[in-house]
């Protein structure tokens, strides 16, 4: 059990108060939200203003069930007790009872009927032509609903329409006596007079029996303190929400097409922020955070600036990352890798026919010096999109998908993906081989290795390498400090445009920094040349065929 006061008890006790309370009208999700907001305590489903909110009219055009529908988004965005108003009850009693067991089912606190005959119009409409309902079949309506409740503090307020219809006071009394009688919650008296003497006089007569609820849409003028000196329970404000949106409709409606722009209007209607705060956008937010695989905290920084001049006419139109391997730019499936392990914030610097790189969702930074610099200056292109986890990684690399997803998880400030296998295999580009303090103990699952130096030179001091880099480098927010450093550093020297990743990665070590070292065996490869295609077509199909 939990102790939170049902949307039934709290609209019997905004009844049952010692004070004069207000209810407002909502007509669906976004108004009884509103009404909530602004602090109301109660909202009236009116069935005007359900009825004009579908374009039709106030006389039982759209079906019971549609109006139970729209009830169901209002209790859905709300938790302040929605009272409908259930016209006549949709029928005779059983319709009744089964409105009764439909509204409990959808949170709905109460139901006010009123006592005219199927199908009913607006009491302001016609009035004096209106039927009312035979006194003794209206109680039954009212006693079948009250029968039906399961709920037991389901409020059933009953409408006397005998002064709207022009029956007078007598016959307003007796009906209201009859239907207190027959088990209503409470009774509403209507008017459609412009001062509220008829009500005051009907109030006075009937002297607190059971509480009163009023609709002072035609005696609007008169002070509310005149309703709680005549001890009325409840007033409904019972069409303002409506009558506010169709004014604002209609106006900038008007506006806009004889304007034939907007920019007039922006000022008098509300920000799109403010539907997304209405619509709950935060709490879907929060709970995509709890429930959605997390999107990765990570960033891509892909080097595609160079054209590959190996591939001559191949590459006479576009970058080498632009070159289809089996049909698709080898940029794409870059970008689709990165992607597919949630990093989409991707950036590519570009310089070699930039314009040709039509990607989705990436960003593009381009180094105009293209031609005449080396990797650093298109890394230090794009400095303002580091970020304080990032990958930065070269455009012609192919790989299986879950070398990016384990070097994702891997340990360090700054970290290298490294290959153990193939160490003199087939080197079409620059080999850079790797110098580190633990070579890779396969058996070892992330074994701990620090990068001792990286080299285009096999065998360096008599030293075998321990692999080569792939073109893969990470840092995470220390890291990043560490590189954007050194990178400043570099920058100011005179050879900063003949510089390579390797050498920024040899600065850092210099300044005395670790980087950690993951080792892979195989599975990747870069694009090079013309060889390096046709092995690409073959890896890219194998490997679709072992994933
Ligand atoms: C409604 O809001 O639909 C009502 C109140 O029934 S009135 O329009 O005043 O009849
Ligand atoms: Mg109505």
């Amino acid at each position: 059990m939990n102790n939170i006061t049902s949307r039934q008890t709290k609209l019997k006790d905004i009844l049952n108060s010692s004070n004069l309370e207000f209810i407002l009208e909502a007509h669906n999700g976004i108004s009884a939200r509103l009404v909530e907001q602004a602090g109301f305590k109660g909202i009236w489903a009116s069935g005007l203003a359900l009825s004009a909110q579908f374009g039709v009219r106030d006389s039982n055009e759209a079906s019971w069930t549609q109006i139970v529908d729209m009830l169901e988004f209002m209790t859905d965005v709300t938790s302040i007790p929605i009272l409908l108003d259930g016209d006549t009850g949709y029928g005779n009693f059983n319709n009744m009872r089964r409105l009764v067991r439909k509204l409990e089912q959808r949170n709905i606190a109460g139901v006010c009927i009123e006592d005219k005959q199927f199908p009913k119009t607006n009491s302001f409409l016609d009035s004096d032509r209106q039927a009312l309902a035979d006194v003794d079949e209206f109680c039954g309506k009212i006693k079948a609903g009250k029968d039906s409740q399961s709920i037991d503090d389901f409020c059933i307020v009953a409408r006397v329409e005998a002064l709207i219809a022009g029956w007078g006071m007598r016959e307003a009394i007796t009906r209201a006596e009859a239907y207190f009688d027959a088990g209503a919650d409470a009774i509403l008296i209507h008017s459609k007079n412009s001062d509220p003497g008829e009500v005051l006089e009907f109030s006075s007569i009937w002297g607190n029996r059971c509480p009163l609820v009023i609709v002072p849409t035609k005696y609007y003028s008169t002070p509310t303190s005149v309703f709680a000196d005549a001890d009325i329970s409840l007033v409904i404000w019972a069409n303002h929400m409506i009558r506010a949106s169709i004014y604002a409709m209609e106006s900038v409606s008007q506006e806009i097409y004889q304007n034939e722009s907007i920019v007039d209007v922006e000022d008098k209607i509300s920000q799109i922020n403010k539907i997304f705060s209405l619509q709950g956008a935060d709490e879907l937010d929060e709970a995509n955070k709890k429930y959605l695989t997390p999107t990765s905290k990570y960033s891509a920084i892909i080097l595609a600036a160079s054209r590959g001049s190996q591939f001559k006419e191949l590459t006479k139109d576009k970058p080498k990352a632009m070159l289809n391997i089996n049909g698709v730019p080898l940029l794409q499936r870059l970008t689709t890798e990165f992607k597919e392990q949630g990093v989409n914030d991707i950036n590519v610097v570009a310089g070699y026919k930039s314009d040709m790189i039509n990607i989705n969702g990436v960003k593009i930074t381009k180094n105009q010096e293209y031609d005449s610099s080396n990797e650093l200056v298109s890394l230090f292109c794009a400095v303002n999109s580091f970020t304080d986890n990032m990958i930065i990684i070269y455009g012609d690399l192919l790989f299986r998908s879950y070398i990016l997803n384990d070097f994702i998880e891997a340990k360090g400030n700054i970290t290298i993906v490294v290959d153990s296998a193939n160490i003199d295999k087939d080197i079409s580009g620059m080999p850079d081989f790797v110098y580190c303090d633990k070579n890779d103990d396969r058996s070892l699952f992330r074994q701990d290795a620090n990068l001792k130096h990286i080299s285009e030179l096999r065998n360096e001091s008599n030293e075998l390498p321990s692999g080569r880099w792939i073109g893969m480098l990470k840092v995470n927010k220390i890291g990043r400090q560490i590189l954007d450093n050194a990178l400043t550093e570099l920058s100011s020297q005179e050879n900063f445009k003949d510089l390579t990743i390797p050498d920024l990665i040899n600065h850092i070590l210099s300044n005395g920094h670790e980087i950690k070292v993951h080792y892979i065996n195989g599975h990747w490869l870069d694009v090079n040349d013309l060889v390096d295609i046709e092995r690409a077509g073959d890896f890219i199909s194998t490997s679709a065929s072992t994933t």
